[in-house]
């Protein structure tokens, strides 16, 4: 068979393990998803949009490690654009692949339309490079296999986005084939001299301590390190808390885990566990102005071990050279034993006590529900907004897992995410919360649950705003026009969907719909959870008024 350039790309995304692409058409792209198509390993899965395109592929790479998705050229690719900005920030592997104007006429003065309307095609590379690790153009079939594989390898080496731009005569152009997967994913050698040094500094530092704690943060899933955080801890048998946004990658059920640390809107206990440690590792965090509640718990000092994905700061010295994976095995084999922590302290698990049936539906009770329903099969994603302080105060079951945007944060980001991540792992469970403010972006998106008939259930929280932003700071522009929720299912159903659409005013009424939702194997089913615009957990609350503080800090005088 002759092999063409969208032969060779699909081929390598099949290779990495890829069963699927996410694709929106348009006439610059369509040659490329025809010869995708070829390859019978993949799926073509479609979306209403490309920023939903790329929410969606971002999902998908959150349950299956990797994933590509095909836009046609700037009325598509910069609307993708935001997303892949959102797979940056959360550290995913996501390959943008745009179609993009014809080779004959780049350089020739030609005007074409989807283009600013001027004559140079180079615009849209040069933006993508800032939103990715890796960007290349096609113009040419000889030089399409090296800058493929280029992406690929760069993207997955560095868990971030990376952009091909294939010109739309050239994905049918005939090239090689490509070679086995293995020299792709070629792994960079270690520095053993760093590693030891890392390991030697820090294990001074522990071993001179006795109060030891560990703070598991969100980068230790794409460092691919989170058995070896657990390992460590079970070597040390020390507390073990996890920052927000690392909700469910360390195993709830661990005997040393303690729960959230997060400032002041910590577990209770957590934050003095941190604040007393004489040493305290910090295993793959991200400190921003969220996961510090406004800059106001940063752990820093010489008691900090920093084992960061690429880099282990300790004692005043920084290592580089290896991986997180390697260093956090290295330090398990001869880490001591440092109880005292996780004796004088206790795993806290919040009970929220049930309301009547007849009672009016609350945050708690739709929280309590929700919980209940978590097995080690679910995965739990949780939009923007209160769904985030509700997610992270849940007791999970080993093996749950839960999605959640806290460095990009783009509302309506979790309903095209939930469904890629749905059928990136369709032996899930999916269950999504979402506030009705962030539901409003993205919610066609909810037509392709309906369309793949994927079961996922979805919270949707009708407290008639954007109450996180009531929190933050407020004012008219955070209350929105009130939707029908559950009866939007209908018209996304249309003649032959199976996705279900109910209410709950009650927490009865709650638990009767999740019994139909659990029952509903053909399609999705939202529930609509109507909720006083008052009612939300008080740590988003107090949170909401640290993160304020720390946005209105005065310009500093020059
Ligand atoms: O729980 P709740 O009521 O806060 O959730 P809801 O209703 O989804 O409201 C979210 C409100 C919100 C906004 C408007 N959260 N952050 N923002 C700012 C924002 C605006 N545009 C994008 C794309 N992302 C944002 N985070």
């Amino acid at each position: 068979m002759t092999y063409t350039v969208g032969m060779y790309l699909a081929e390598r995304l099949s290779q990495i393990g890829l069963k699927h692409h996410f694709a929106v058409a348009g006439d610059f792209n369509l040659v490329l998803l025809d010869q995708l198509l070829v390859n019978k390993e993949m799926e073509q899965v479609y979306c209403c949009n490309e920023l939903n395109c790329g929410f969606s592929a971002e999902g998908y790479a959150r349950a299956h490690g990797a994933a590509a998705a095909v836009v046609t050229f700037s009325v598509g690719a910069i609307s993708a654009m935001n997303a892949i900005g959102g797979a940056y920030a959360e550290n995913l592997p996501v390959i943008l692949i745009s179609g993009s104007p014809n080779s004959n006429d780049y350089g020739t003065g030609h005007i074409l339309h989807h283009t600013l309307g001027t004559d140079d095609y180079t615009y849209q590379l040069e933006m993508m490079r800032h939103v990715t690790c890796a960007a290349e153009s096609i113009t040419d079939a000889a030089s399409a296999p090296a800058k493929i594989d280029h992406v690929i390898r760069t993207a997955l080496r560095e868990r971030k986005p990376a952009y091909l731009e294939i010109a739309c005569n050239v994905s049918d152009a005939e090239c090689v084939r490509p070679g086995p997967v293995s020299s792709l994913l070629a792994e960079v050698r270690v520095d053993d001299v760093s590693l030891k040094a890392a390991v030697e500094a820090s294990l001074s530092l522990l071993e001179k301590s006795q109060r030891v704690t560990m703070v598991v943060g969100s980068k230790v899933r794409a460092a691919h390190a989170q058995a070896q955080t657990e390992h460590l801890a079970d070597k040390l048998e020390c507390a073990v808390t996890i920052m927000a946004a690392a909700k469910s990658f360390f195993p709830e059920d661990h005997k040393g885990f303690r729960g959230l640390y997060w400032g002041d809107v910590s577990s209770p206990g957590a934050q003095e566990l941190v604040e007393k440690s004489d040493a305290l590792i910090c295993v793959a965090p991200v400190f921003n102005d969220y996961s510090t509640v406004g800059w106001t718990a940063w752990p820093k000092g010489d008691n900090v071990l920093l084992a960061e994905p690429n880099r282990v700061t300790v004692s005043g010295k920084t290592y580089e050279g290896f991986t997180l994976r390697e260093f956090l095995e290295e330090l398990a084999k001869k880490a001591p034993s440092r109880p005292l922590t996780a004796q004088e302290s206790k795993k806290h698990v919040p009970v929220i006590a049930p309301t009547k049936a007849d009672a009016r539906l609350t945050n708690d009770e739709m929280t309590r529900q929700i919980n209940a329903m978590l097995t080690s099969d679910t995965t739990l994603v949780a939009e923007t907004g209160d769904s985030w302080f509700n997610a992270t105060r849940m007791d999970l079951p080993r093996g749950a897992r839960v999605e959640l945007e806290m460095q990009w944060g783009h509302i309506g980001w979790s309903v095209p995410s939930a469904f890629g991540n749905a059928m990136g792992s369709q032996e899930r469970q999916h269950i999504l919360m979402v506030g009705d403010g962030s539901f409003q972006l993205t919610a066609q998106e909810m037509a392709q649950m309906v369309r793949y008939k994927l079961p996922v259930i979805i919270f949707l929280v009708n407290n008639r705003g954007y109450v996180i932003e009531i929190a933050i700071h407020d004012g008219p522009y955070n209350y929105i026009k009130n939707w029908d929720y559950a009866g939007l299912m209908e018209v996304f159903n249309a003649e032959d969907g199976h996705g279900l659409g109910l209410k709950a005013t009650t927490a009865g009424e709650l638990a009767e719909a999740i019994k139909k939702a659990k029952a509903n194997r053909e399609g999705p089913t939202i529930i609509e959870c109507q909720i006083e615009r008052s009612d939300c957990t008080k740590t988003l609350v107090k949170w909401g008024k640290k993160v304020a503080a720390a946005n209105s800090r005065k310009p500093q005088a020059s």
